[in-house]
């Protein structure tokens, strides 16, 4: 009875997503048990005669999957799981909400705080971690009035530890991965400490491991008083995402965060205002202009930036995520995408390199070149691609010229590139994006998107670049 009890438990409420059992474990079910207790305040046993119980793990699921924009089933399918795999912060997460507090009066009264360094972990040298804290507090006195003192003796308002499994509080670490640190609000006592779970591997600023940096500038945003956003972009996303820390700046959503509750920097100097916080695309931005577009396994993929958006054709609401939560060694601000439906790959485009990948894993042997396509030496980029499934072939767009590549045979075709405004009537502007659906071809030009009939060459309607991605934040 214990193998499968959620899916039984679920496949009482909605039976037709219960049927690929084989994907979800008995060790899945106790994750997502213990993920949705952990984070999202599932409470009941969840025994499987409990008819309540059924209710409360498919509506925590629900919440889950809204917070994290993923599609609302209420069930524990393959992309909800891939989720609660992700590492991150052992914070449980609120609303869904762009940034959030723990409560206004969930602050500290003074601007002057100090913190301590209790132990340390051996994966990093001691000057290292030292370093890492101190620049991890800086992140968010850069924006706000706060100070931060280093002191070696006493309680500090901010306690700094490395532990593992049970570590003096009422939430035990898990061992590797999974939850990586979690901190207190703003509070005396252990409000306002931050643990660090020894278990995992912490470094200075490598890709392999997580670096101590990042984690710690996300906790202490805990140890001020932010609560989880579901901003992708923000610092305050449950999700651990690797960033470079010597190019890291504090994102918008943070620093308005923040910035609620203790209000801006006085002493910053208004003539070097320093960089502009990065903000997270709007789908809603009606003068976006998307970087590229593409299919994969039927659904439609955005992207733009550091960002993709997702839409599943049976959800309203597309997933945004960073592209490097996905494709740990893809590129941002692509220049193209497309979908070989032969190979069951995606490729991704930057300047004059192609990366690969099966779904989201990685081909091995890429990034090539693009003359590896026979595309000439002298394309600097390529502005755009498109899969044409009624013919086989890829059309790439480099200025005023498209290229046709035949994917059965891995050659470029004789007699390219063409002029665009031999097949594509109406384009003006320089091509940005492209792909297909659903039988119609879709070229992106800046903010709008040409919808066309490749077969008849007939352009049916000029649409806004949202079309598909549906704003859904009034
Ligand atoms: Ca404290
Ligand atoms: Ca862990
Ligand atoms: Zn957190
Ligand atoms: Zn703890």
């Amino acid at each position: 009875m214990k193998t499968f009890n959620l899916c039984i438990l679920l496949s009482l409420a909605v039976t037709a997503y219960c049927v690929p059992i084989p994907q979800v474990t008995e060790e899945d079910e106790r994750l997502a048990e213990s993920y949705l207790k952990n984070f999202f305040n599932l409470t009941e046993e969840t025994g499987p005669s409990s008819r309540r119980g059924i209710s409360q793990v498919s509506r925590k699921l629900s919440d889950m999957q809204r917070f994290f924009g993923l599609h609302i089933t209420g069930t524990l399918d393959a992309d909800t799981l891939a989720m609660m795999k992700k590492p991150r912060c052992g914070v449980p997460d609120g609303n869904k909400a762009r940034f959030s507090t723990f409560g206004s009066n969930l602050k500290w009264d003074k601007n002057s705080l100090t913190y301590r360094i209790e132990n340390y972990t051996p994966d990093m040298s001691v000057s290292e971690i030292d370093y890492a804290i101190e620049k991890a507090l800086q992140v968010w006195a850069k924006v706000t009035p706060l100070r931060f003192t280093r002191i070696y003796g006493g309680t500090a308002d901010i306690m700094i530890s490395f532990g593992r499994q049970a570590h003096g509080d009422y939430y035990p670490f898990d061992g590797p991965d999974g939850t990586l640190a979690h901190a207190f609000a703003p509070a005396p006592g252990i409000g306002g400490d931050a643990h660090f779970d020894d278990d995992e591997t912490f470094t200075l600023s490598s890709n392999r491991g997580y670096v101590l940096f990042m984690v710690a500038a996300h906790e202490f945003g805990h140890s001020l008083g932010l609560s989880h956003s579901d901003d992708p972009g923000a610092l305050m996303y449950p999700v651990y995402t690797y960033r470079n820390p010597d190019t890291f700046v504090l994102p918008r959503d943070d620093v308005n965060g923040i910035q609620s509750l203790y209000g801006p920097n006085p002493d910053m100097d208004p003539l070097q205002p320093g960089p502009e916080p990065p903000t997270t695309p709007d789908a809603c931005d009606s003068t976006m202009v998307l970087d590229a577009v593409t299919t994969l396994r039927g659904e439609m993929l955005f992207f733009k930036d550091s960002f993709f958006w997702r839409s599943h054709p049976q959800s309203n609401t597309p997933q945004q995520s960073l592209i490097a939560n996905f494709w740990p060694n893809a590129p941002s601000k692509v220049h193209a995408a497309y979908e070989s439906r032969q190979s069951d790959r995606i490729f991704l485009f930057k300047g004059r390199r192609v990366w690969a990948f099966t779904g989201y894993e990685p081909v091995r042997g890429y990034p090539q070149k693009l003359t590896s396509l026979g595309l000439p030496r002298g394309v600097r980029k390529i502005d755009a691609a498109l899969y044409d499934v009624e013919s086989g072939k890829t059309l790439f767009f480099v200025g005023n010229y498209y290229f046709s590549y035949d994917e059965a045979k891995k050659t470029m075709d004789q007699g390219f590139p063409k002029r665009l405004d031999e097949t594509f009537s109406g384009l003006t502007g320089r091509v940005t994006a492209a792909f297909q659906y659903r039988g119609f071809t879709y070229i992106y030009s800046g903010p709008y998107m040409f919808e066309y009939d490749l077969r008849t060459k007939r352009l049916y309607r000029v649409l806004r670049n949202g079309y598909f991605l549906r704003c859904t934040n009034f």
